[in-house]
This record gives structure tokens, C-alpha cells and sequence, in this order.
């Protein structure tokens, strides 16, 4: 069973973010996918018609994907694979996955996240 998680939870080691009020149940979402390491719920500000955030429960440092630390790769690769699952539920004819990366990659949300995007027809390159 999925057990809450609070900012408590939080490693500290950054300012909390709208995350950990969805985390807590604070703040309302739209929940596709929830286990005992990960949850996902929709956008809020969809860029696409189908726009699914994927975010571990405990953030744990993971800030940004590139403070993943060796002993992280399991929820790494967790992760990924919740992201597939909700993407080609949603998605039967493709979907994207981006990881926005630190301010060059227009991270706004310090608390590391899949975007799973699809339900029309992606282009490249992106902005
Ligand atoms: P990024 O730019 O990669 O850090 O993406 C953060 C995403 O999180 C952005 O697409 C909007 C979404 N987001 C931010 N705050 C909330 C929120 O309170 N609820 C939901 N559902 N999504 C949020």
C-alpha cells in the first residue's frame, strides 16, 4: 500500500516545492498512477493533450536528475518504467518523455520529474 508522504520527507537539502504539497495530499491533483516509490498526476499547465508529471515520493537529493547519486539508480529506472507504462496507456501511438535539467533545460520544479507528453503528433527539435 501506498503510504503518505510529507515534506518531512524532504532531504532538506533544498527548499520544498509544489510537489511535496501534492506529495502530502496539501494540494489537489489529478492522479494517474501512484505506488510505493513514484506517483503521477496530470500537468497543470498541459502542453500537450496528454501531460503526465512522474515524480518519486522521496526526492532524497534528487533535485535535478544530475545529482542522481550511484545508489540511485534503482528509482531511476523505476521511474522510466512507471513513465512507459503510463505513456503507452495513454499514448497507443507514441508519446514523449523530457526531463527538464537545470536552467538551461527550463527546470522550473527542484524535485526531479518525467514529463510523459502525447496525444497528437510530437515534433522535433524542440524549443
Ligand atoms: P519543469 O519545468 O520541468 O520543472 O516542469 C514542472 C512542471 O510541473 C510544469 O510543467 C508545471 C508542473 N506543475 C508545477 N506546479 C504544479 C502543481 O501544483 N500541480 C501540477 N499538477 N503540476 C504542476
Amino acid at each position: 500500500a501506498a503510504r503518505v508522504i510529507t515534506s518531512s520527507d524532504n532531504d532538506g537539502a533544498g527548499p520544498a516545492t509544489a510537489f511535496d504539497n501534492i506529495l502530502s495530499g496539501k494540494w489537489p491533483s489529478d492522479k494517474v498512477h501512484e505506488d510505493e516509490l513514484s506517483l503521477a498526476f496530470r500537468d497543470i499547465n498541459p502542453q500537450a493533450p496528454v501531460h503526465i508529471i512522474v515524480i518519486p515520493k522521496k526526492r532524497d537529493g534528487l533535485t535535478m536528475l544530475s545529482n542522481a547519486r550511484e545508489d540511485q539508480k534503482d528509482i531511476l529506472g523505476h521511474l522510466l518504467f512507471v513513465a512507459q507504462r503510463v505513456g503507452k496507456e495513454e499514448c497507443p501511438n507514441g508519446f514523449r518523455l523530457v526531463i527538464n535539467n537545470g536552467e538551461h533545460g527550463a527546470q522550473s520544479v527542484y524535485h526531479l520529474h518525467i514529463h510523459v507528453l502525447g496525444g497528437r503528433q510530437m515534433e522535433w527539435p524542440p524549443g
